[in-house]
């Protein structure tokens, strides 16, 4: 990472602690996140879906021994998939889909601050014992990967794949 990306990664780790409050209240009820198709912004591995276009719906599960299942998912380019994203053990986990390269930077970040709180439609965080859905479309081929940036939950192997064809 060059120290460019790291600045700039230190200072959105700090303006999002500032909304940490903000970011609670929505948890609870797990308000389905609003789409607006205005700011939808591209990224290396695809952009957020739109509710209304999925094409398929997948279910992962999150569970305290740190792994996803299913840990590897193909898609085809162009899909949007709804991912209803279940915690099933008693600690909090989190789905973040992204570029290997991202995710551990992202993962590095958390270590530093832990209490690091980030909403964003690549992601996200579920309470033991609730589901939350990610809507995400594929546009672009390749490999990436989806994993908990809990600390300490990536270094276990809290990592999963996939695979747009
Ligand atoms: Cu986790």
């Amino acid at each position: 990472m060059n120290s460019k990306v790291t600045l700039h990664l230190a200072a959105m780790a700090l303006a999002l602690s500032a909304s940490v409050a903000l970011a609670h209240g929505d948890e609870d009820h797990a308000a389905p996140r609003k789409y607006d198709a205005s700011k939808v912004e591209p990224t290396d591995f695809g952009q957020e879906g739109n509710p209304k276009k999925v094409t398929r719906t997948i279910k992962v599960d999150m569970a305290d021994n740190m792994r996803f299942t299913p840990a590897d998912i193909t898609v085809k380019r162009g899909e949007t998939i709804k991912f209803v994203v279940h915690n099933g053990g008693k600690l909090l986990h989190e789905m973040v889909l992204g570029t290997k390269e991202a995710l551990r930077e992202h993962a590095e970040l958390m270590e530093k601050f832990p209490e690091m709180e980030h909403a964003d439609a690549n992601m996200a965080h579920v309470k033991p014992g609730k589901a939350a859905e990610i809507v995400w479309q594929f546009t672009k081929a390749g490999e990436f990967q989806f994993a908990c940036l809990q600390p300490g939950h990536f270094k276990a192997g809290m990592v999963g794949k996939v695979t747009v064809k």
